[in-house]
C-alpha cells in the first residue's frame, strides 16, 4: 500500500528530541528519512539514560524509527561536498542545532537554495527572532518560556514542569506541519522556503486558552471557575488552577478507593452541567439537583470545594475502574489517572498501534509509542531505528557514488 509521503527525501540533521520526533513522523507517513550524525558519536541520546551498556538507549530508539542513518563529518571538506550532494537530492533538510550552528557549518539558507532552489529547511529553535534567539533552549526551558510552568500546579506552591513533553515532541509536531504545509505550497510555486517553530512559540500555542485567561482577569479581576474562587486571591497574572478544569464544565481529581497505598488511584470527574441532575442522583444528593444553590452552573461556581468533596466520598468507595464504568452509563465525563505501567499494558492501545513491540539488533525487544495520527490510506508500520552509520554506504551508493569514492571519503574521514 502508498504511502501519503511516498517519494519525499529528508535530511534529516536533528538530534535530542524535538526535531527527531518531527522527522519520525514523516518517516511514518512514508518519507524516506536519512539520519546525518556525526561519525563515531551520533545522536549525543544514543547513549543517554542507557539501561542496558554500548546499547543504543530507549531515548534514541523511540524517537528515531524508521529511519537510515549515514555518517558524515560535515566540518570534513570532503564530508561538506558529500552534505552538497545530499541537499541537492533531497526535499527537505531538518534540523534543531544550537542558533548560528548550520550559518557555521558553510549552511546558510541562501548556499542551500543555490544547491536546491525547491529545499525547504525546517528548523526547531528555543526562540524565534528577540531578545533570546541565540540561546540554546531544552523541553523545561521551552515549558517556563511558553506559560505552562506559571500556570501548572497549584496556588500555594512553585511553577511545576510537566511530564508531557509538550516543548519538544510539541515543537516537532508544529514543524511537522509546517513542513507539509510547505511541501504542498511547493507544487503551487515550485520554490522551497524555510520553516521556523520556536519551542517558545510551540508551548505558547498550546498555553493558548491561558493568554485568554489573562486578558479576561485583567477585565475582571476574577475568574470564576479557578479554584481561588471565591475565597483566594488573584494577582496580576493568571494563577496556577490545580486540577482545575480548563473550560466552563469544573472539573478536579479525586480519589478512589486504594488511594491511600496507590498514588495513581485517581479519577478525573467533570461536574458537566447537563449531567448535573445525574451526578447528584450517583452521590446520593438528590437534593442538590433542585436546591438553587447548586441547581444552576452559576451557583454552583462558589461551591466547587465542597461539591467536589461530596463527591469524593463517593468514589473513594469505588475504585478508578468500577467509578468510571458507573458514571458512563450516565454519561459524566469522567477519567480514570492511569499510571504509565498500565497504560503499557492497555491492549487496546496495542491493537490500535499506538502502543507497539519493536524489535532491535542489540536490544531486542521494546515497547515504543506508534503514530497517535491514523491515516486510513496510510498505514503506519514502525520498524527499528538504525545503528550508527547503518545506511552510510547504501545512501552513497544511491547518492552515486563508487565503492572506490566511499572507501577514499572513508579513509579521509569524511564519512
Ligand atoms: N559533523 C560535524 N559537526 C557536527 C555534525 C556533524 N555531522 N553534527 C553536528 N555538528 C556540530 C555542529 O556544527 C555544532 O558545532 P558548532 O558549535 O561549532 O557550530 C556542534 O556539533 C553542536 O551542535 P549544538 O550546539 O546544536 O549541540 P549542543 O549539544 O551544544 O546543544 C541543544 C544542544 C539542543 C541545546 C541545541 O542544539 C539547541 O538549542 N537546539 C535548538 C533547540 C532544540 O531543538 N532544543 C531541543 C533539544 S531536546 O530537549
Amino acid at each position: 500500500m502508498s504511502k501519503a509521503l511516498d517519494g519525499v527525501r529528508i535530511l534529516d540533521f536533528t538530534h535530542v528530541q524535538s526535531g527527531p520526533t518531527c522527522t519520525q513522523l514523516l518517516a511514518w507517513f512514508g518519507a524516506d528519512v536519512i539520519k546525518v550524525e556525526r561519525a563515531g558519536a551520533g545522536d549525543i541520546t544514543r547513549e543517554q539514560l542507557r539501561d542496558i551498556p554500548d546499547v543504543d538507549s530507549l531515548y534514541f530508539t523511540m524517537l528515531n524509527h524508521n529511519k537510515r542513518s549515514i555518517t558524515i563529518d560535515t566540518k570534513n571538506p570532503e564530508g561538506k561536498q558529500v552534505l552538497e550532494t545530499l541537499i541537492q537530492k533531497c526535499d527537505v533538510l531538518v534540523e534543531n542545532f544550537a542558533p548560528g550552528a548550520l550559518d557555521r557549518m558553510g549552511f546558510t539558507w541562501e548556499r542551500i537554495q543555490e544547491l536546491n532552489p525547491r529545499m525547504i529547511v525546517a528548523s526547531v529553535k528555543g526562540f524565534g527572532p528577540g531578545p533570546y534567539e541565540d540561546c540554546k533552549v531544552y523541553e523545561n526551558v521551552a515549558q517556563c518560556a511558553g506559560g505552562a510552568a506559571s500556570t501548572t500546579g497549584f496556588d500555594d506552591g512553585p511553577p511545576v514542569v510537566s511530564g508531557a513533553q509538550i516543548g519538544d515532541s510539541g515543537t516537532g509536531l508544529h514543524l511537522a506541519l509546517g513542513i507539509v504545509t510547505a511541501l504542498y505550497q511547493r507544487t503551487q510555486t515550485g520554490r522551497g522556503q524555510k520553516v521556523l517553530a520556536a519551542m517558545q512559540d510551540g508551548v505558547l500555542n498550546l498555553c493558548r486558552v491561558k493568554l485568554r485567561d489573562q486578558q479576561r482577569l485583567d477585565r475582571t479581576g476574577t475568574m470564576k471557575e479557578y479554584p481561588q474562587y471565591p475565597n483566594g486571591k488573584f494577582g496580576e497574572a493568571v494563577p496556577r488552577a490545580g486540577n482545575a478544569s480548563g473550560g466552563g464544565q469544573p472539573g478536579w481529581i479525586l480519589k478512589c478507593k486504594g488511594w491511600e497505598t496507590d498514588p495513581n488511584a485517581y479519577i478525573y470527574f467533570i461536574t458537566q452541567a447537563p449531567v448535573w441532575a445525574k451526578i447528584c442522583n450517583v452521590i446520593g444528593k438528590e437534593e442538590w439537583a433542585t436546591d438553587p444553590d447548586y441547581a444552576t452552573p452559576a451557583a454552583r461556581l462558589p461551591h466547587l470545594k465542597d461539591i467536589f468533596a461530596e463527591i469524593e466520598r463517593w468514589t473513594m468507595t469505588k475504585t478508578k475502574f468500577e467509578a468510571m464504568q458507573i458514571l458512563n452509563k450516565y454519561d459524566i465525563p469522567c477519567g480514570p489517572i492511569l499510571s504509565m505501567k498500565e497504560i503499557a499494558e492497555e491492549p487496546s492501545l496495542r491493537k490500535t498501534g499506538t502502543i507497539v513491540e519493536v524489535d532491535h539488533p542489540t536490544r531486542g525487544k521494546y515497547l515504543t509509542v506508534g503514530n497517535p495520527i491514523k491515516l486510513s490510506d496510510s498505514p503506519t508500520e514502525v520498524t527499528r531505528s538504525p545503528l550508527l552509520g547503518e545506511h552510510t554506504d547504501e545512501v552513497m551508493t544511491e547518492l552515486g557514488y563508487s565503492p572506490e569514492q566511499i572507501s577514499a571519503l572513508r579513509t579521509a574521514g569524511a564519512i
